[in-house]
């Protein structure tokens, strides 16, 4: 087992891994920028290193003053976390270079299934039933006019290393197709310095599912059922939940089944997932693999009463996993709210600030994931995210009545929040029925601002 891990990362996340580390008997170190002095994961971690200023590329993006700091602190791994440098192939590499464990996939894994067009013809051979479309990259608009012909519009182009909602476009005739292919290339060129393209036919109303999985180096594969991440806005997730309220038990295991021969076929090794796009009918099609732990983990954790970090850290170390899969069963509905420092009322507009007062619920099946405190000033230069309402309950009615009891608990002063939204979401009735796709909050949410 590791002695001494590093944190790469900052906010809620930074202590979650901490803790983590803490109950492994693993000593930690926290890095941090200029604009986090008064951060709490720096308080936590029992050594810290300042890397820089206030903006990411100059500390949490920087890989040498990273590198620098597991150096001089003696760390034997860095836990990137998510966002920031968790999906940089080059720095699991240069981690790997220095004697340090990356805590996630190999350069080459975090590379293979970085590259759409790569993961997807990977998915294909592995099974995983995927999207009608191109074979890979397509070269010029005339072979787009081609294929969409074959498969039918709407089509929707791709760009080949995009993601998160970067550098697609939706195109629902010729024209649309032409106008797309070049503004879509310039945008992939300009965005990911990569103008290549594909298409696939556009799934119209789908859910958002995700399907958590893990490898460890001894070859064992296990998958911890799905998450429905479809209410979201602007490629933001906003509510997470499981189980998704179109699963089965039988659509469960076939999607849990796709996802580990997915995994299978890279040799994948620590925690990663596996997004689909599920249509009414229950058809899935995969989407893209995400290499790193995610936002939305412990509506996971709390389904299925496990720790997917004391898991990855534990597998990254060259652990076993003793799981078997049978044992691995879907007990609770969980759900999770993403709160943000945001303003609901302009556009979700960040709003950084000094929170003045401040009260976090509690109770049986209630978790909160946060890193603020009474008097923290919320910086300006990071995500809006401030902190998680996770809860679980027996059933999906009683977890969206917990929801709604402790949305009305927490008390957030300074700044606005997203908790007005998601008290909103709660008493929508398409929302309390399941009735809702990945389209859901952009158009069928009346909110005063989509009116206009
Ligand atoms: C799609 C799609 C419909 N059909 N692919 C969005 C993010 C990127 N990972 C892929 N995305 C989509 N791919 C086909 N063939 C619709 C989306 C999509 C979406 C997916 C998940 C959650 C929110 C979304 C919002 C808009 C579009």
């Amino acid at each position: 087992m590791f002695t001494k891990v590093l944190i790469a990362n900052r906010g809620e996340i930074a202590l979650r891994i901490i803790r983590a580390c803490k109950e492994l008997g693993i000593k930690t170190v926290a890095v941090y920028s200029e604009a986090d002095r008064d951060a709490l994961h720096v308080r936590f971690a029992d050594e810290d290193v300042c890397i820089g200023p206030a903006s990411p590329t100059e500390s949490y993006l920087d890989m040498q003053r990273i590198i620098a700091a597991a150096e001089v602190t003696n760390a034997d791994a860095i836990h990137p976390g998510y966002g920031f440098l968790a999906e940089n192939a080059d720095f699991a590499e240069v981690c790997e270079s220095c004697g340090i464990t990356f805590i996630g996939p190999t350069p080459t894994q975090i590379r293979q299934l970085g590259d759409k067009v790569n993961a997807k013809e990977l998915m294909e051979k592995a099974g995983v039933p995927c999207t009608p479309g191109s074979e890979g990259v397509v070269p010029t608009f005339e072979d787009a006019i081609g294929i969409a012909e074959e498969i039918g519009y709407p089509v929707i182009l791709k760009a080949v290393s995009g993601g998160g909602g970067k550098g697609m476009r939706v195109c629902n005739d010729v024209s649309e197709l032409e106008r797309g292919f070049h503004l879509c290339t310039t945008e992939a060129a300009n965005s990911f310095n990569n103008p290549d393209l594909y298409l696939e036919k556009f799934i119209i109303g789908p859910h958002h599912v995700e399907i958590q999985i893990i490898g460890d180096n001894h070859g064992n594969y296990f998958h911890f059922g799905e998450r429905d991440c479809s209410i979201q806005r602007r490629h933001q997730k906003l509510i997470e939940e499981t189980p998704s309220p179109l699963m089965t038990d039988d659509l469960r295991e076939r999607m849990g089944e796709a996802a580990i021969r997915g995994a299978k076929m890279v040799g994948y090794q620590g925690v990663g997932t596996i997004e689909f796009l599920v249509n009414e009918k229950r058809e899935f099609y995969f989407m893209e693999m995400n290499t790193r732990i995610q936002v939305e983990h412990p509506v996971t954790e709390e389904a299925f009463e496990v720790d997917l970090i004391n898991d990855q850290i534990r597998v990254a170390a060259g652990e076993k996993l003793t799981y078997k899969q049978e044992d691995l069963v879907h007990k609770w509905a969980v759900i999770e709210c993403r709160i943000n420092a945001e303003d609901v009322e302009k556009d979700f507009r960040p709003t950084p600030g000094k929170l003045t007062g401040l009260h976090v619920p509690g109770g049986m099946g209630v978790r909160v994931d946060k890193a603020v405190y009474t008097g923290y000033s919320i910086p300006q230069y990071y995500d809006s995210m401030i902190a998680k309402l996770i809860v679980k309950a027996p059933t999906r009615e009683l977890a969206m009545l917990k929801m709604r009891n402790a949305l009305k608990e927490f008390i957030i002063e300074g700044v606005p929040t997203t908790i007005p939204f998601h008290e909103e979401i709660f008493e929508h009735p398409a929302f309390i029925k399941g009735e809702y796709d990945i389209a859901f909050v952009e158009t069928r949410f009346k909110q005063k601002d989509n009116l206009k």
